[in-house]
C-alpha cells in the first residue's frame, strides 16, 4: 500500500510528510486502520515484534491539545520499547513529544465487548509509563484518519517496574518532570474517569479491526495530561502516588 510506504519512509528518514487527508480526503477511519496495519506489517518484515497496543485521546487534555474528539489506537512494536532509566537518541524522531501514561500487562485474551471486571481479571501487572509520540505529519497536524494511518503517532515507550494490579489506580497523581521541574501535573482519573475503562475500550475498538488483545500484550491507557515537547538533554521522570516512577533521558 502506497500510503503506508510514504509514512514508513517518513519515519525511517525522520522527515515529516504532508497530511494524508490533503491529498486523499476520501480516506475514512476503516481504511486508515488498514493503512496502519500495512505499515506495521512492513515493520514486522524487518523483524520487529508486536508487543501490544496503545490507546489515544482517552483524556480531555489530549483531545483539546490535538483538536480531535474520538478514541483511537495504535500498535506497539519491539523497536519502540526503550530501557527504563536509559537514554534514547532524538535523531530517530522528527518532533518528539512525551506524555505520562499507565501500562497494563495481560495474562488472558480480551476480545470485543468485555466488562470492567473481565478487563481487570485479564491483567497480571500494571506499571507507570512514558510514551514518546512523534507524528510523521508536518507541524504535528492531522485529522483523525491521518493520525490513525500514522499508527496514532506512537514512536517510543518506556515502562516502570511492573507491580500488582490489586491497587486503586483510579486517582493516581501523575507528575511529569523534565530536568527536575514539573511540566505536566494530572491525575489518572483524567483517563476516561478511570484507566481501567481504557482497557475495556481497547478490547472493543481492536475488535472492530478483528483483533483480539492477546495474553502477554502490553496496553497503554493513553496520556493523563497534554504531551510535552522533548529536547536533547532532557531527563524525564514520571512520579505517581503509589505506582512508582519511570525515567528516560533524551540524548544526542
Ligand atoms: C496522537 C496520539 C495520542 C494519547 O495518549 O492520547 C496519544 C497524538 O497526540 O499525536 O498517544
Ligand atoms: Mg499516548
Amino acid at each position: 500500500m502506497q500510503i503506508a510506504e510514504i509514512l514508513d519512509r517518513a519515519m525511517l528518514n525522520s522527515q515529516a510528510t504532508p497530511q494524508l487527508s490533503l491529498d486523499y480526503p476520501e480516506i475514512g477511519l476503516k481504511q486508515a486502520y488498514q493503512i496502519q496495519a500495512a505499515g506495521i506489517e512492513k515493520r514486522m518484515s524487518r523483524n520487529e515484534k508486536l508487543l501490544g497496543i496503545k490507546m489515544g485521546f482517552t483524556s480531555r487534555a489530549k483531545m483539546l491539545q490535538m483538536g480531535v474528539d474520538d478514541l483511537i489506537w495504535g500498535r506497539l512494536t519491539s523497536t519502540m520499547q526503550l530501557v527504563e532509566g536509559g537514554s534514547v537518541s532524538l535523531k530517530r524522531f522528527i518532533h518528539p513529544r512525551i506524555e505520562p501514561e499507565i501500562a497494563f500487562r495481560l495474562n488472558k485474551t480480551l476480545k470485543g465487548k468485555v466488562s470492567l471486571l473481565e478487563a481487570m481479571n485479564a491483567v497480571d501487572a500494571i506499571a507507570p509509563a512514558l510514551e514518546i509520540i512523534d507524528s510523521r505529519y508536518a507541524n504535528f497536524k492531522f485529522s483523525l484518519a491521518d493520525v490513525v494511518a500514522d499508527n496514532s503517532s506512537s514512536s517510543g515507550f518506556v515502562l516502570g517496574q511492573w507491580r500488582s494490579p490489586k491497587q486503586d489506580i483510579g486517582n493516581q497523581a501523575m507528575v511529569m518532570e523534565i530536568n527536575g521541574k514539573p511540566v505536566q501535573i494530572g491525575s489518572s482519573s483524567a483517563i476516561l474517569g478511570n484507566p481501567w475503562r481504557s482497557l475495556v475500550e481497547a478490547a472493543r475498538l481492536a475488535a472492530e479491526s478483528d483483533i483480539c488483545l492477546e495474553a502477554g500484550w502490553i496496553v497503554l491507557a493513553g496520556a493523563a495530561t497534554a504531551a510535552h515537547p522533548l529536547s536533547t538533554g532532557d531527563h524525564v521522570c514520571l512520579h505517581t502516588s503509589s505506582m512508582g516512577q519511570v525515567h528516560l533521558h533524551a540524548g544526542e
